[in-house]
């Protein structure tokens, strides 16, 4: 049975008219040394591509999914493989990732829920031996199930924080028997709605002590990593733990856990924490943290998570130059996490919106890397800081400065006379390339 009417998805260049072709995404096409493909490393979500039926707070699903009979069965869940598998197939999608809860049905306790999972990860594992997919990230669900409306490990609840536990130990021997390579933590629930009710020390506390015992047990069972943690500001927490970069940082350096994790970056989340997408990249990338991103975009209208596909060949390009300039994607990759609109409710949909995301990603590496290969941005930005490259500037980042040099310098060397900082030239540079 197929379900997306199509072929496998070709590249036709950038004069074909066929909706249903690349236009910029050459695979094999060679970019810096590297195949585009290894460059992009694209990942599609099982969450959004096979479960999320498209509703919205005024109405129910719009998704046709006639592989799919709605119901909590396990064969269910064993047929959606397939038509997954279809789609990346079709899409010619290397990567995926997935929550424990999307890809099997939660059923009456944990242990038949863990059965459940073996049952779809024995078969997973068939269909990634067929085809050579990996699996770039796997995740436990923490926040679907009313059990987590007050957080799972920063839950008041011991007995809930157990729970959370129990699910994590199990997602990550499933993502290490599906050879991941990575696993992530997206605090969903993790974060409180008014701090009456709340000690923050101690969730924060009970939530580092609950990494600490991720990473004690994929040492145990020989599972590499990395962890990613992926942060988020708001919603569905008022106040979320893992806001953004920084404050993510600063909790893995506070409690000595920076060696194990890296960050998972998604455009919608920084922008939700009123960060542009390359600020967040940045931070992470500048504390050597960015291991993966989770590529989509908000709606600047709209004050929630829209996961919408990226389409804006100004966001990839700054993505892009973000990510080269870090020397790659080593482990991690560009997850989609995004979804159609409700309106666009037919399967062939998926397909049209993953190309879309993989041709704006294609031509984001382009422009990105010509950027480099020209110079003229990279030059400007070093030439601003010259004046650290010796004499007084040299000192301050030698360590070799005090207040006192300083201040000698700063008598006899009279008012500065300051350049320009150029951002229209430069924001013209940019152009001259998209
Ligand atoms: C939700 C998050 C989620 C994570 C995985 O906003 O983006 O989808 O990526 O739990
Ligand atoms: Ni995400
Ligand atoms: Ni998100």
């Amino acid at each position: 049975m197929h379900y997306f009417d199509c072929g496998k998805i070709q590249y036709e260049g950038p004069s074909s008219k066929n909706p249903l072709a690349f236009k910029h995404y050459d695979p094999s096409a060679v970019i810096a040394g590297k195949t585009m493909k290894a460059h992009l490393r694209f990942a599609a979500p099982y969450w959004h591509v096979m479960r999320n039926e498209l509703s919205d707070p005024f109405g129910p699903g719009t998704a046709q999914m006639p592989w799919d009979d709605r119901s909590n069965a396990v064969e269910n869940a064993l047929a959606r493989i397939d038509v997954f598998f279809e789609f990346l197939e079709k899409t010619g999608i290397d990567f995926y990732c997935w929550h424990d809860r999307d890809i099997a049905p939660e059923l009456n306790d944990l242990a038949a829920s863990n059965a459940a999972l073996d049952a779809v990860v024995e078969k997973l594992k068939a269909k990634q031996k067929e085809t050579g997919v990996q699996l770039l990230w796997g995740t436990a669900c923490l926040f679907q199930h009313p059990r987590y409306a007050q957080g799972a490990a920063t839950s008041p609840d011991a007995r809930v924080y157990a729970y959370a536990a129990a699910q994590v130990k199990k997602a990550l021997e499933c993502t290490h028997a599906l050879d991941g390579l990575g696993y992530t933590f997206w605090g969903g629930r993790e974060g409180y709605a008014t701090l009456l009710n709340t000690d923050m020390k101690r969730e924060l506390d009970h939530l580092a002590a609950f990494l600490h015992m991720a990473v004690d047990h994929a040492k145990k069972i020989g599972f590499q990593g990395p962890f990613y943690i992926e942060p988020k500001p708001r919603e569905p927490s008022t106040h979320q733990y893992d806001s953004d970069a920084a404050a993510c940082l600063n909790f893995l350096r506070e409690y000595g856990l920076m060696d194990h994790f890296k960050l998972n970056i998604e455009t919608n989340h920084a922008t939700l924490a009123g960060h542009t997408m390359e600020h967040e990249l940045t931070v992470s990338a500048n504390a050597g943290r960015l291991g993966s991103i989770d590529a989509n975009r908000g709606d600047t209208l709209v004050g929630w998570d829209t996961d919408q596909f990226p389409t804006d060949i100004y966001l990839t390009t700054q993505v892009m130059l973000v990510v080269l300039e870090m020397g790659g994607f080593t482990t991690g990759g560009l997850n989609f996490d995004a979804k159609r609109r409700r309106e666009s409710h037919e399967p062939i949909d998926l397909i049209h919106a993953h190309i879309g995301g993989m041709d704006a990603f294609a031509r984001g590496l382009k422009i990105a890397h010509a950027i480099r290969e020209d110079g003229r941005l990279g030059d400007f930005v070093k030439a601003r800081y010259s004046s650290f490259d010796s004499d007084i500037g040299a000192q301050v980042e030698a360590g070799e400065a005090s207040f006192e040099s300083l201040e000698a310098y700063a008598l006899q060397g009279g008012e500065p006379a300051l350049a320009s900082g150029r951002q229209e030239m430069l924001e013209n540079l940019i152009n001259e390339f998209i």
